[in-house]
C-alpha cells in the first residue's frame, strides 16, 4: 500500500533524537512538527522544527508521555505521520494504535508486533518456533516454587528470573542456589508488579559476563527484510549503554552472517515492519542466544549508519510510506569501524549521579570523520525531568584503531562547562588497554572502575603536576584576559596546557 510521501511529520520526542529525525525530514522535504513541555520552550529541537506545539508541563508524564496531548497536537498541525524516537511512547502499543485510529501513520512496527515482542515469554515462543537460538530456559511463566525448582534443576544454577513484561534489564534476579529460589521469586514478582503492573516471571539459565551484541534490521511492508550487521554494546552500566561500536571486534564475517540470518528469521516470525534491533548475548565460546527485539530506532543507530552508509531514519520514513527497500542483506558489507560515546550529564566519580544545571561553555568537536548528535546548546539547562543524555559523539575510521584515535581527539576537543559530564570517563576508557584490545564484556565497567576513576591514576608525580597546573590555570586565565584586551597578541594557543590539565583533572 504505497501512498504519497508525507508532507508533514510530528516528532513525539525531545533532545538529540528529535533533532536527528528533523534533519532527515528537512533533507527529504518533509515539514517537521516539534512537541515540547514547558521546560523545553526554547530547546534545540523546538528551534530546529518548522512548527512547534506545547503539550504540557515539564514532568514527562504530563507531556511527552501524554498520548492525548500528542495526538491532539498532531491533529491540530495536520501531520500525516508520527515518529516516536526512542524511550517515551516509542514501544507503547496503545500509542501506536491511537496514531493509526486517528488516521495517521505510526513510524514503527504494527501494534500487534509491538505487543507480541513486548511480552518476553511470547517473544521466546515465537523465536523458538522460528528456530532462533534461545538461552536455555522456559517459554511459559512460573506458576509455583515447585515448578521453578524443577525447571531450574533441569538446566542448572545460576539461573535468572526475568519479568515477562520486562526488558532492558528491569526486574531481573540472579539465583545461585535452590535455597534462594523461593525468596527471590517472591521479590521478583513484587518488583515486576510494581514496575509493569504484571507479576508474571519466567526463568533462563544465567550466562556469566557475556557480550551484548545486537543486529539492526529493516523490513518493508512487502515482507522484504535486510540485516545491517551488528553493534557491540557491552560497555554498559546498570543496563544503560555507555559506548557502542560496529562492527564488533569479536564477530567475524561468518558469525555476522549467522547472527544476521537469525535476526532476519526473528523479524519474519514476528511479521516485522520498519526498523528494529534483535538483541543477542554472545558467550565466550561465541555461541549466540536471542534476548529480545527492540521495536524502535535505537540511541546507537548512528554507528550502523557510519559503516553502512544508510540513513536509518530515511529508510524508516520510506518504509512507513509504503515504499520498498532497494537493498539486500548481501549488499551490506560494513566499511571501516565506528564508535559511539554517550555524553551524559552525570558524574562518573560519584557513582554516575545525574548532574543538573546550566551549560556555561559549550564547544563541540568537529570533523574529520567525527559526528555529534546533540540536543543542547550553550545556556541550556539540563533538568532532572528527563534522561541525562546530552549528546552522542561518533567517530569513524578505516579500522578500529583509527576510530579510537579519532574518538580520543574529538573527546579532547569537546568542552562542556557548568555541569559534570562523562567526557573524561570516555577519555580514560579510550586509553584503557582492555578496551583497546577489544576485550569487552557487560561487566567491563564494574571490573575496571578502579582504573577508570578520575583520581585512580594520580601518582606522586601527578599530584606534583597538579600544583603546577593550578599555576598554569591561573596563568591561562590571565593570558586570556590579556588577549581579550589586546587581540593582536601572538602565540596564544592554550592547547598543550589544556590537554595536560584535562589529563590530570580527568574531565
Ligand atoms: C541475561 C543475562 C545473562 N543470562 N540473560 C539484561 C537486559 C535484558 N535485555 C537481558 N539482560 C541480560 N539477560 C541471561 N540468561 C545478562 C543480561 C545482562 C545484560 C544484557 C545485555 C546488556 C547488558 C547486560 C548487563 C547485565 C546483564
Amino acid at each position: 500500500m504505497q501512498r504519497a510521501m508525507f508532507h508533514k511529520l510530528l516528532i513525539a520526542n525531545r533532545g538529540e533524537i528529535a533533532v536527528r529525525i528533523m534533519r532527515t525530514c528537512r533533507e527529504m522535504g518533509i515539514r517537521s512538527v516539534a512537541v515540547y513541555s514547558e521546560a523545553d520552550r526554547n530547546a534545540a529541537h523546538v528551534r530546529y522544527a518548522d512548527e512547534a506545539h506545547c503539550i504540557g508541563p515539564s514532568p514527562a508524564g504530563q507531556s511527552y508521555l501524554s498520548i492525548d496531548a500528542i495526538i491532539e497536537a498532531a491533529t491540530r498541525s495536520g501531520a500525516e505521520a508520527i515518529h516516536p524516537g526512542y524511550g517515551f511512547l516509542a514501544e507503547n502499543v496503545e500509542f501506536a494504535r491511537r496514531v493509526g485510529a486517528g488516521g495517521m501513520v505510526f513510524i514503527g512496527p504494527k501494534p500487534e508486533t509491538i505487543a507480541l515482542l513486548g511480552d518476553k515469554t511470547e517473544a521466546r515462543r515465537c523465536m523458538k518456533k522460528a528456530g532462533v537460538p534461545l538461552v536455555p530456559g522456559i517459554e511459559s511463566c512460573i506458576r509455583s516454587v515447585q515448578q521453578a525448582k524443577k525447571t531450574a534443576e533441569s538446566f542448572g544454577y545460576p539461573i535468572l528470573i526475568k519479568a515477562a513484561a520486562g526488558g532492558g534489564g528491569k526486574g531481573m534476579r540472579v539465583v545461585y542456589s535452590p535455597s534462594e529460589l523461593a525468596g527471590l521469586l517472591k521479590l521478583a514478582r513484587s518488583e515486576a508488579l510494581n514496575a509493569f503492573g504484571d507479576d508474571r516471571v519466567y526463568l533462563e539459565k544465567y550466562l556469566q559476563a557475556p557480550r551484548h551484541i545486537e543486529v539492526q534490521i529493516l523490513a518493508d511492508q512487502k515482507g522484504h527484510i535486510v540485516q545491517l550487521g551488528e553493534r557491540e554494546c557491552s560497555i554498559q552500566r546498570r543496563h544503560q549503554k555507555v559506548i557502542e561500536e560496529s562492527p564488533s571486534p569479536t564477530v567475524d564475517a561468518r558469525l555476522r552472517r549467522r547472527m544476521g540470518e537469525a535476526a532476519v528469521e526473528a523479524a519474519k516470525s514476528a511479521d516485522y515492519t520498519n526498523a528494529g534491533t534483535v538483541e543477542f548475548l554472545l558467550d565466550r565460546d561465541k555461541n549466540f542466544y536471542f534476548l529480545e527485539v527492540n521495536t524502535r530506532l535505537q540511541v546507537e543507530h548512528p554507528i550502523t549508519e557510519m559503516v553502512t552508509g544508510l540513513d536509518l531514519v530515511r529508510e524508516q520514513i520510506r518504509i512507513a510510506a509504503g515504499e520498498s527497500l532497494r537493498i539486500n542483506s548481501s549488499d551490506i558489507v560494513p566499511r571501516g569501524s565506528a564508535i559511539e560515546c554517550r555524553i551524559y550529564a552525570e558524574d562518573p566519580d560519584s557513582d554516575f549521579l545525574p548532574s543538573s544545571g546550566t551549560i556555561r561553555t559549550y564547544r563541540e568537536p568537529n570533523g574529520p570523520f567525527t559526528r555529534v548528535d546533540s540536543g543542547y546548546r550553550v545556556k541550556d539547562t539540563i533538568s532532572l525531568f528527563y534522561d541525562p543524555l546530552i549528546a552522542k559523539l561518533i567517530s569513524w575510521g578505516r579500522d578500529r584503531g583509527q576510530a579510537i584515535e579519532r574518538m580520543r581527539r574529538a573527546l579532547d576537543e569537546y568542552v562542556i562547562m557548568g555541569i559534570t559530564t562523562t567526557i573524561g570517563f570516555h577519555r580514560r576508557v579510550m586509553a584503557h588497554p582492555r578496551f583497546v584490545a577489544g576485550d569487552l564484556s557487560t561487566h567491563f565497567i564494574v571490573e575496571e572502575m578502579a582504573s577508570l576513576s578520575a583520581t585512580a591514576q594520580l601518582s606522586e608525580e601527578a599530584l606534583e603536576e597538579l600544583a603546577v597546573l593550578a599555576c598554569t590555570h591561573r596563568f591561562l586565565t590571565e593570558q586570556k584576559e590579556r588577549c581579550a584586551l589586546n587581540p593582536v597578541t601572538k602565540n596564544n594557543s592554550n592547547w598543550k596546557y589544556i590537554t595536560r590539565y584535562r589529563n590530570v583533572f580527568g574531565n
